[in-house]
């Protein structure tokens, strides 16, 4: 596996000023949530850097190497072409990156969507995506923030849970695993879930 700061200098040409900057953000605060959660600091973050490695690539082009690389696209997904750059980018950071391990690989695969019953790693680059710093348009941000060092897969509800809100409000495409994942970690949470489990 290549050295973080090898696969930061690599990156840093991939992406636009933004998306760079936003990446050091979801970077950082994966280290954070990996401290508090005790697992691999060096996954979190690189799967942190890497998580929106194919996000700048234009459109087309992301269709175009995904039937190179036969990556099989959903009828959502190319209807929605903001929802490609996780599958290309997991592929592209095996290929392009040289990442073994399937945790990280995984871990940027779903961190648009999500899915039921994440790892720990999945969890907290799903999270930090949404809460790192640079972010402040969305709603319930402080609240998020702070919920994510205390109980994450509370976190993950909210962040869904708004993040649909926004979508149907909004008229965009929901993928389904977007709203199986929901609806996951709505019963674990919310009804004799972890919170009000009668055990
Ligand atoms: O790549 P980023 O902008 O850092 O973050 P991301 O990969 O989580 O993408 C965020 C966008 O994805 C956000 O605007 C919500 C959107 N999204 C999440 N689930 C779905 C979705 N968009 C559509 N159309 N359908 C979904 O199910
Ligand atoms: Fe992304
Ligand atoms: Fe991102």
């Amino acid at each position: 596996m290549k050295e973080l700061e090898q696969i930061r200098r690599e990156i840093k040409k991939q992406l636009d000023k933004y998306r760079y900057h936003h990446t050091l953000g979801v970077m950082y605060t994966a280290a954070a949530l990996a401290m508090h959660c005790e697992i691999s600091l060096e996954d979190a973050m690189t799967a942190g850097l890497l998580h929106d490695c194919a996000k700048c690539i234009p459109n087309d082009i992301k269709i175009e190497l995904c039937k190179k690389y036969e990556i099989a696209l959903t009828e959502t997904e190319l209807q929605n072409t903001a929802l490609i750059h996780p599958k290309l980018g997991a592929y592209l950071a095996k290929s392009e990156y040289g990442i073994e391990k399937q945790e990280i690989i995984d871990a940027i695969a779903y961190h648009t969507t999500g899915r039921p019953d994440m790892t720990m790693l999945e969890k907290i680059i799903y999270v930090a995506d949404y809460i790192e710093p640079g972010r402040g348009e969305a709603p319930n941000l402080p609240y998020v923030r702070k919920l994510a060092f205390e109980n994450i897969d509370q976190a993950m509800y909210k962040i869904l849970d708004d993040t649909l809100e926004y979508l149907n409000t909004r008229g965009g495409v929901i993928d389904p695993m977007t709203e199986k994942t929901h609806r996951y970690y709505k019963n674990l949470t919310q009804e004799g879930g972890i919170l009000y489990g009668t055990s």
